[in-house]
């Protein structure tokens, strides 16, 4: 990477109100909110590079959504060392008249975690997986299966290299994956009529018709994710393996549905351990072609942008109840809309049963309630209606502390930060 210094020039800095830092693990984001146009006022230098190793990636200025008069300044820069950064701070704190908010990712206070600001910032999420796509836990189905763990590395290398904008590379299915699909396939579509949603059972025949959904065929995670963006703008990404809360929740802020792109092992049709491609795409896709759904999940992502890891973890947990193991009401009966029920043939069956307690869905409730991994669910949340469901989380999104509220520009695709100070 080439060394670029960053300094505020005088001129520049003498304009500059608010100024926003935020960074991730190595790379920090400078947003500076001045008045006037003085974008090329930004002098670039080599002082403090040389000096302290901070390394300037990217800089841009756009028009202030608060003050017409103003605009905001995206400095990227890369830092090996957290305490150059520090003395940089400090010095743009000292310059800069008005407030400097911090967001960073270290447990300090007062801190704001940093947040994708661009649909590309999503890019940054490949490289922070927590666990590789290809390394099995030693109880997994496919642990002592060479050639599947192979199969794995082949698919987690797809994402891991995988940029926005790009479209999904198309995969040859083998001959036993397909038929692993057909068996979860075909034993499911027996329970959707009765079990599934109406939005569900709308959107399935037209994944048919237009997405290659077979009992023979795979379809293709870049078909799909065409289909969605057409339904709803949804789109989906191929992820590598298993994304922290924080950075799978930022996804849905943008639209962008992390998959997983491989398919359980042939040896357990019926089980697996993490989520597949059975999972998201008869599970999560069709509601996201639903428009109430995808506010809904949408509005999800936007609470999480900069939330502290309290609330990710509340609102992880809201995920959990409802995306994935949701109940609704529709008319007089209960059906399912979580896609862990969807692609579960025996929990989305018990689900329906007098065995589980259900409770009407409240973020409030439904945020703190603890939950096992591993067994079905002792408790379900049944929610009014996807935009009742709505109006809910982004009441709750209004108690999360946030020295400012976020809005989804989508012509831009990009998040615009209301500063609330
Ligand atoms: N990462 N790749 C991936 N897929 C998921 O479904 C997923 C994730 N990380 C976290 C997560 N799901 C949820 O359990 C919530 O924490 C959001
Ligand atoms: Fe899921």
């Amino acid at each position: 990477m080439k060394t670029a210094g960053l300094l505020i020039h005088p001129g520049f800095s003498a304009h500059v109100t608010a100024a926003w830092l935020s960074c991730d693990e190595s790379c920090y984001r400078l947003t500076l909110t001045s008045a006037g146009v003085i974008v090329t006022g930004v002098t670039l230098k080599g002082r403090l590079g040389g000096e302290k190793g901070i390394n300037l990636t990217h800089i841009e200025s756009r028009p202030s959504r608060m003050n017409n008069e103003q605009h905001e300044f995206f400095i990227n820069v890369d830092s090996t060392c957290s305490q150059a950064l520090d003395e940089v701070i400090d010095c743009l704190r000292t310059q800069i008249s008005g407030h400097v908010h911090e967001l960073t990712r270290s447990k300090e206070k007062d801190t704001v975690p940093w947040f994708p600001n661009d649909i590309q910032d999503l890019d940054r999420f490949a490289n922070q997986i927590l666990s590789y796509g290809s390394e099995l836990d030693a109880d997994h189905p496919g642990f002592t299966d060479p050639v599947y763990r192979a199969r794995r590395k082949e698919f987690a290398d797809i994402a891991y290299n995988y940029r926005h904008g790009q479209s999904i590379p198309m995969v040859e299915y083998t001959e036993e994956e397909k038929a692993t699909w057909g068996t979860v396939f075909r034993e499911l579509k027996t329970l959707y009529p009765t079990h599934a949603c109406r939005e569900h059972n709308r959107v399935f025949p037209l994944l048919e018709k237009y997405c290659g959904y077979r009992p023979d065929n795979i379809p293709q995670l870049e078909d799909v994710s065409r289909f969605l963006q057409s339904c709803t703008g949804f789109r989906l990404r191929p992820v590598a393996g298993l994304l922290s809360s924080r950075d799978f929740l930022a996804g849905l802020a943008f639209r962008v549905f992390h998959s997983t792109q491989y398919i359980r092992h042939g040896s357990k049709p019926t089980y697996t351990p993490e989520p597949d491609i059975c999972h998201e795409l008869l599970g999560h896709v069709p509601l996201f072609a639903d428009p109430s759904f995808a506010q809904f999940s949408q509005e999800i992502g936007l609470a999480s942008l900069g939330a502290p890891d309290e609330y990710i973890e509340k609102l992880a947990t809201v995920y959990w109840f409802t995306v994935e193991f949701g109940l609704c009401k529709q008319g007089s009966e209960i059906k399912a809309y979580g896609a862990g029920l969807l692609s579960s043939f025996g929990e989305l069956e018990y689900s329906l049963t007098e065995k589980p307690k259900l409770l009407p869905f409240d973020p409030e409730k439904t945020s703190v309630q603890k939950y096992p991994i591993t067994e079905y669910q002792p408790v379900y949340f049944v929610a009014e209606s996807f935009e009742d469901a709505k109006e809910k989380v982004r009441k709750f999104a209004g108690t999360i502390p946030r020295p400012f509220s976020v809005r989804y520009n989508p012509y831009t695709q990009s998040i615009e930060v209301l500063d609330n100070t």
